[in-house]
């Protein structure tokens, strides 16, 4: 059975955590994955999630079964985070919103639900993308193609290369598009440029996927949305996956949701019923512990200042590395003006080194990015940065 079966390639973000875990050097920095670690280099246990777990578990609450698209306090709780407190489309009951085994579950979901809507369609993802974007796409059985994205020169968008390819795309195609936060790149688009996405795929009838992994940590919980609102407003039906994975610092516990606008309240209790039968036929139903952390959290206002006030503590400690790496690189006469990772959004930097450079990190200091020069600025520290800020001078 199993004598044929050929070794799978590694995921080149999650495979460079085994070989960070296996180095022995006390002074290895890990720059791969997107994970925000705070001033002690550790991964937070957020002041407002320890306090929901202490409620809960205190509650002693039972673990039967969640309805198939999950906590309803919760589902409703996203929904307002995504299209806002007085949303219309809300009031009107058009969208339709499940609880999703994290951002990555909530794609998935929604690209299986896809393959019976849109059987031929194509699906477009930016260039780069998320390593997994392709995958999860082509696993639900869709052709995937790039659009034109990053422009390596400007350390901008390709804004005319993007449209260019988003009217080429045959009609109705599925597009992917990064909401806030680009992952990997931090460039992100302005409200100008997504009104002219808008109307291209206006235009092409074709169907927005909106993927929004880290809401908080560009500008603020209701700035980073504003394409979100902007596409609530335009009266197209789209897609949208989200994570709490990042900001409620709650990786492992899966927490995310899909959101589908539809519309009409009519369409969205088919809709509802079908994306149910998706969840059903996959894994039943969803997990109750972190969607019902993040639950509770939302829907209590003191609970919700705390988490908001630390999500910004994040953000701004994000920010604060991004300007002391543009210094301290100018300071160490680095051969290269640094000034675009100050306006880059978000945990990653697209830092230009190239494969050599990163190899060299690796090899000759013990920091790990991506082969493709990303670096995950979150992981950077008052104690780590003086040393990668360093290393990128000499490998450069
Ligand atoms: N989408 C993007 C753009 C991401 O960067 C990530 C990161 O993990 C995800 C989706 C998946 O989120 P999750 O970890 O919640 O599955
Ligand atoms: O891009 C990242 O680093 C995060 C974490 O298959 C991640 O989004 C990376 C790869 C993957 C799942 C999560």
């Amino acid at each position: 059975l199993f004598s044929a079966v050929e070794m799978a390639p590694r995921d080149p973000i999650l495979g460079l955590n085994e070989a960070f875990n296996a180095d022995t050097r006390p002074t290895k920095v890990n720059l791969g994955v997107g994970v925000y670690y705070n001033e002690e280099g550790r991964i937070p246990l957020l002041r407002a999630v320890q306090e929901a777990e202490k409620a809960r578990l205190a509650a002693n609450s039972p673990r039967g079964y969640l309805p198939i698209e999950g906590i309803a306090a919760y589902d409703t709780a996203v929904q307002k985070m995504l299209f806002g407190d007085g949303s219309a489309l809300i009031a009107e009951g058009r969208v339709v919103t499940t609880q999703a085994l994290g951002g990555t579950g909530a794609l998935k979901i929604g690209a299986d639900f896809l393959k019976r809507l849109l059987p031929d369609a194509v699906v477009a993802i930016s260039d780069p993308s998320w390593e997994n974007h392709r995958a999860l796409f082509q696993s639900a059985g869709f052709p995937v193609q790039n659009y034109r994205y990053y422009e390596a020169a400007s350390h901008g968008v390709n804004r005319a290369g993007m449209l260019e390819d988003l009217r080429a795309l045959p009609p109705r195609s599925i597009v992917v598009l990064h909401a806030c936060c680009h992952n990997p790149t931090g460039v992100d688009l302005d409200i100008v440029d997504w009104k002219a996405i808008l109307e291209v795929l206006r235009e092409r009838e074709h169907v927005p996927f909106l993927d929004i992994a880290y809401q908080g940590f560009g500008d603020g919980i209701e700035q980073d949305a504003e394409a979100v609102r902007l596409f609530a407003e335009s009266g197209l039906e789209f897609f949208v996956s989200s994570s709490f994975s990042k900001s409620f610092s709650l990786y492992g516990e899966r927490v995310g949701a899909l959101s589908i606008v539809t519309s009409s309240k009519d369409e969205a209790a088919r809709v509802l019923s079908q994306v149910k039968r998706v969840i059903r036929t996959n894994y039943s139903n969803p997990p109750t512990h972190g969607a019902s952390i993040v639950s509770s959290v939302l829907n209590s206002p003191e609970l919700r200042a705390m988490w908001e006030t630390e999500l910004g503590e994040m953000r701004e400690r994000i920010r604060s590395m991004r300007l002391a790496m543009v210094e301290q690189l100018a300071t160490l006469g680095a051969k290269r003006d640094f000034g675009f990772v100050a306006r880059q959004r978000g945990m990653f930097s697209y830092s230009g080194l190239s494969a050599d450079q990163v190899e060299r990190l690796r090899n000759e200091f013990g920091i790990y990015a991506v082969s493709t020069g990303r670096i995950c600025v979150a992981a950077l520290n008052n104690h780590n940065i003086g040393s990668v800020t360093q290393a990128i001078a000499q490998v450069l």
